[in-house]
C-alpha cells in the first residue's frame, strides 16, 4: 500500500489538528446515528494522539468502548475530476467512517493504514462532515487479544495479556489526497546485490491503465536504469548500496500512460538480506544487531506519532551506538521506517500479535480454557493473518526492514501452537519471499518449544536474573549460557536475544546493586553481554527497553514498566552509559554526554 506523496499528479491535505470528539460510554452513538449531525456534548481532541491522557480524567484514561471523532473538510476546487481518497494511517483498534451521512469504510487492526475512496461522494467546493467511530475493545477475536469484563455496576473493564497500556484513538495522520483516475495502485520492489552490482526486481500495479515508464535514479538524480513494462528487472552496475549506517536511497519513478499520467516516486535501497548457517547477512556481510525493543509511547500523547520524539529517539539511538531496533509489539508509524531507511537503521518489523499466551498473564479467562489456542478461534486466526498481510503490504519496500516478526511470546510450548503458526509462516513467506521470518520466543528451553524450527532466526526474550533467579546474576549467567548453547546445538541458526533487561527506578543507586536499582540494571546487562561474547551464534542483542513506558495497573509495575535505559522523558540511566561504552567503545560520561 503506497503512502500519500506530492508529485505533479498527486496532492494531499493533512487533516491533523483539533477534531470534535465525544466519549460514548453508553453505546448511544451507533443507535442514535451520531454521524448525521454534530456530536452531542463534544469536546476537542488533537489528532494524531491517543485520547486517553489528554482530558485529565480517570474515565478518559480507562475508557472502554467507542469514541467519536468529527471534523469538516473542504475538497480543494482544483481537485475537480480527480480520484479523491480519505486515508487513516492508524485507528486503534476498530473504526467505521462516514462522509456526511454515508458509511465509506471500516477497518480492524489498530496499527496499519486504511483508505476510503470518496470520489463518488465528493462535491468540489462543498464542505463535508467526516465522522469516525473508534472502538478500543480487545477481545478473543482481535489482535492483540483481550477480554472485556462487565462489572456489577455496569462499567466495562479491559484486560489483556500484554505489558503495555492499551492506548487508543487516531494515532497517526489522517489524509485527504488525490490521484488521476488511472493511478499507480501499488509498487513492489525486491533488491539483490551481486558484488559491486545490484538488481531491482519490480512490479507496478496500475488501476485502470498501463505503465509508461519506470526510471531508477541515484540519490543525486543520475539515471541508472529504465524500463517501460509493469514488471521487470533493472540492473545497476557499480551500485552504491544501502547498508547499515549508510541509508543510501535510489528513487524509482513510475509514470502511467495516457494524457493524465500519474507519477509516483518510491525510495529504494539496494541491499539484500540472507540467513546463512548461523550468520545474518546484509549485502553478504555478517550483521550484529545492537539496539532495543522499543515502544511508541510518551507522556500525554500516548501512542500518537510525534516527529519531535521520533527524531530525538533516533538521535539517542545514534548517541548510544545502536544500529537496529524491533517495532515491539506492533507496526510503528511509517514516518519511523522512512527515517530508518534514510539513516541506515536496521529494523525488525513486528505484527501486533502480542499476548497470545495465558501462561504469562496468569489471568482468568471466561470458560476457563486450558490455554490460548483453546480460547481463540477462526476469527482470531483470520485477524492474525490479516495483520501479517497488512504489515507486509505496507512495509515491504523499506530497505531498513530486514525481518518480519509475526508474534511476540505466543505460548509456543503447546502442541496446538504448531498448526496455528504453520499457515501463518507460510502466508508471511508467500507475501514476501525476500526476508527472513521470526517470532520472539518467551523463556522456554528448546526442548519445550514446538515451533522455532519453522522460523529462520531464533529470537529469544530472556529474563534470567530478573523474573528468573531474581537478584542472582551468577546463576543467571550460568543458566543463560547453558540454554543458549543448547539452542545452538539443536538449531544451528542465528540467535538474536530480542529482549533482556531489568526494571530500574531512575535515581535509585546502591553499592549492593539490589533489584530495581540503576546499578543492578547495569550489572544484569553486563552479565548477558559476557555470555553473548562467548557464543558465536548470538548475532544480536536488543535490550528491553529503550525507554520506560506506560502499562496497565499491576503489582509489579511502578507507574509503568521501568526497564528503559532511558526514562520516559528520555533521560539516560546508568545503563545508557554502560551500553554506549560497549557499543561505541566510548567512555560515556555524564559530564560529556554528547561527545
Ligand atoms: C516480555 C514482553 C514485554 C514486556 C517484558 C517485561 O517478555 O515481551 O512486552 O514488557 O517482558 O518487561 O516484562
Amino acid at each position: 500500500m503506497l503512502r500519500p506523496q506530492e508529485t505533479p499528479s498527486r496532492e494531499h491535505v493533512r487533516l491533523d489538528g483539533l477534531w470534535s470528539f465525544a466519549f460514548d460510554p453508553g453505546d448511544r452513538g451507533r443507535a442514535e446515528e451520531w454521524w448525521r449531525g454534530d456530536l452531542p456534548g463534544a469536546s476537542e481532541m488533537p489528532v494524531p494522539a491517543s485520547y486517553n491522557d489528554v482530558p485529565a480524567t480517570r474515565d478518559a484514561h480507562e475508557h472502554v468502548g467507542d469514541v467519536w471523532y468529527q471534523r469538516h473538510v473542504r475538497v480543494p476546487a482544483g481537485w475537480e475530476g480527480r480520484r479523491v481518497v480519505l486515508r487513516f494511517d492508524a485507528a486503534a483498534h476498530r473504526a467505521v467512517v462516514w462522509w456526511n451521512d454515508v458509511e465509506i469504510g471500516r477497518h480492524e487492526g489498530g496499527y496499519t493504514p486504511f483508505e476510503c475512496d470518496v470520489t463518488g461522494h465528493v462535491r468540489i467546493g462543498e464542505t463535508a462532515r467526516v465522522t469516525v467511530v473508534v472502538d478500543n475493545r480487545l477481545d478473543l477475536t482481535s489482535i492483540p487479544p483481550g477480554i472485556v469484563d462487565v462489572l456489577p455496576d455496569g462499567r466495562r473493564r479491559q484486560r489483556y495479556f500484554h505489558d503495555f497500556f492499551n492506548y487508543a484513538g487516531l494515532h497517526r495522520t489522517v489524509w485527504l489526497y488525490t490521484t488521476p483516475r488511472v493511478y499507480v495502485e501499488d509498487i513492489t520492489v525486491t533488491t539483490e546485490v551481486d558484488g559491486a552490482d545490484a538488481r531491482v526486481r519490480y512490479r507496478v500495479d496500475v488501476a485502470g491503465g498501463q505503465v509508461a515508464e519506470v526510471v531508477l535514479t541515484d540519490a543525486d538524480g543520475t539515471e541508472r536504469a529504465r524500463a517501460a513494462t509493469a514488471e521487470g528487472t533493472l540492473e545497476v552496475a557499480d551500485a552504491t548500496l544501502w547498508r547499515p549506517g549508510h541509508g543510501h536511497l535510489h528513487r524509482l519513478a513510475v509514470r502511467t500512460a495516457g494524457d493524465d499520467p500519474d507519477e509516483y516516486v518510491l525510495p529504494v535501497g539496494l541491499r539484500d538480506v540472507r540467513v546463512d548457517g548461523d550468520r545474518f547477512l546484509i549485502n553478504g556481510e555478517p550483521f550484529h544487531f545492537r539496539g532495543f525493543g522499543k515502544h511508541e509511547d510518551n507522556a500525554v500523547r500516548g501512542k500518537g506519532h510525534d516527529d519531535v520524539l521520533m527524531v530525538h529517539d533516533f538521535a539517542l539511538l545514534d548517541w548510544i551506538g545502536a544500529n537496529s531496533f524491533r517495532t515491539s509489539h506492533y507496526p510503528y508509524a511509517e514516518e519511523v521506517l522512512e527515517y530508518a531507511d534514510r539513516h541506515g537503521v536496521v529494523v525488525i518489523d513486528e505484527t501486533p500479535a502480542v499476548g497470545l499466551n495465558f501462561e504469562i498473564a496468569h489471568t482468568l479467562v471466561p470458560g476457563d480454557p486450558e490455554h490460548i489456542f483453546a480460547a481463540v478461534d477462526d476469527a482470531t486466526r483470520a485477524a492474525h493473518l490479516c495483520a501479517i498481510r497488512e504489515l507486509i503490504a505496507r512495509d515491504k519496500n523499506h530497505p531498513s526492514v530486514v525481518m518480519w516478526s509475526i508474534a511476540n511470546e505466543p505460548d509456543s510450548a503447546r502442541p496446538e501452537a504448531r498448526p496455528y503458526f504453520e499457515p501463518l509462516v507460510r502466508a508471511a513467506r508467500a507475501a514476501d519471499p525476500s526476508r527472513p521470518v521470526c517470532f520472539a520466543q518467551v523463556q522456554l528451553p528448546p526442548d519445550r518449544d514446538v515451533i522455532s524450527d519453522l522460523f529462520d532466526v531464533i529470537c529469544l526474550n530472556r529474563y534470567n536474573g530478573w523474573y528468573i533467579d531474581t537478584g542472582d546474576l551468577a546463576t543467571a549467567e550460568r543458566e543463560l549460557e547453558t540454554e543458549l548453547r543448547e539452542w545452538v546445538r539443536r538449531h544451528g541458526r542465528p540467535i538474536i536475544v530480542t529482549e533482556y533487561g531489568a526494571d530500574a527506578m531512575a535515581g535509585v543507586r546502591s553499592v549492593a546493586a539490589g533489584t530495581w536499582t540503576e546499578d543492578y540494571q547495569v550489572a544484569l546487562l553486563e552479565t548477558f553481554h559476557r555470555v553473548f561474547d562467548r557464543i558465536d551464534s548470538v548475532v544480536g542483542e536488543h535490550v528491553w527497553n529503550f525507554a520506560d513506558f506506560a502499562t496497565g495497573y499491576g503489582v509489579n509495575r511502578v507507574d509503568g514498566n521501568k526497564k528503559g535505559v532511558f526514562t520516559r522523558d528520555r533521560r539516560p540511566k546508568a545503563a545508557a552509559f554502560a551500553l554506549r561504552r560497549r557499543w561505541k567503545g566510548t567512555e560515556g560520561s555524564a559530564a560529556d554526554p554528547v561527545a
